[in-house]
């Protein structure tokens, strides 16, 4: 027998093992299942619940910048966004306030879908992975979401795409600022802004310029529409920015605990501040 055979046998004997020593045996779960059924349906829309009142942001910085601002507050075009997602879509977000709070408003109907940084924590994370992701599963549609400050350290595969045909829709949150690190500035620095504002060009014309598509969206209503004619444009291989025009209002942090003063559980370790 050589030694795969053998580890098949192996675990074919402990399968059947276990399973013969569970036969006479109810499962716990079973007995609540359509309850705890009944909870997570009630759990999930109490909170759609609160993303549809949950408009803007409501802590005192956010609430004076939204105020003095026409543009679009993040979280409705968020939900715009969600409304307008296709079946089978593949979403990558990158690291940045926006993208940290898109994480509630994406749901997927099957595994492989929900592309995250999370806790690798690298801007310019995003576009590159859908594209990756366009290439390996070419018939779903891949999008990426990417705020301004990360878009100006990865949008020049913009470049690749044209050139290889390889078609994505691109989510650009422009905020004019490195949000996450104005939110730090705003918890931890009293609101002592250092190189946070940004000044970019139209990033709807530098799609263009690389011979993808390019749209600037400063409307509620035209969020959807836009989103769905990116996504159409895949199928011919078209990449499309999409430079949503938002508000500086800032969300709450990936961590709030990012720049706290560390906790010294070891002696060794407790004179460091
Ligand atoms: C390569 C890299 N550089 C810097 C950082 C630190 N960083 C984390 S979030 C962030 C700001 C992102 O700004 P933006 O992409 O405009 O998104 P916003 O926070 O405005 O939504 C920065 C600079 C990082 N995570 N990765
Ligand atoms: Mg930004």
């Amino acid at each position: 027998m050589n030694e795969e055979k053998g580890l098949e046998a192996l675990l074919n004997n402990g399968a059947r093992a276990l399973l013969d020593r569970l036969q006479d045996r109810d499962l716990a779960c079973e007995a609540n299942r359509s309850e705890r059924a009944a909870r997570i349906e009630f759990e999930k829309a109490e909170w759609s619940g609160e993303l549809d009142a949950w408009t803007q942001e409501r802590d005192p910085y956010s609430v004076k910048v939204g105020q003095s601002s026409n543009r679009m507050h993040p979280r409705q075009v968020l939900r715009e966004l969600e409304r307008a997602m296709p079946a089978d879509v593949m979403v990558s977000t990158d690291i940045g306030n926006i993208c940290s709070v898109a994480n509630s408003y994406l749901r997927f109907d099957q595994p492989r879908s929900m592309f995250a940084a999370m806790s690798f924590g690298n801007c310019g994370y995003a576009f590159p992975v859908a594209c990756g992701a366009k290439i390996a599963v070419p018939d779903r549609p891949a999008i990426a979401y990417v705020g301004d400050g990360a878009w100006g350290i990865s949008l020049n595969e913009l470049l690749t795409c044209a050139r290889e045909r390889i078609g994505v829709t691109v989510v650009v949150f422009n905020n004019g600022q490195w949000g996450a690190e104005k939110k730090n500035q705003v918890d931890f620095y009293s609101h002592r802004f250092l190189g946070v504002n940004l000044e970019s060009p139209s990033w709807a014309e530098v799609a263009r310029s690389f011979g993808c598509e390019g749209t600037t969206v400063d409307t509620l209503s035209q969020v959807g529409p836009a989103l769905r004619a990116a996504v159409a444009a895949q199928t011919e291989g078209r990449t499309t920015v999409l430079e949503m025009v938002v508000t500086r209002e800032l969300g709450d942090p990936f961590r709030r605990d990012a720049l706290s003063k560390p906790v010294r559980l070891l002696k060794k370790y407790q004179d460091f501040q």
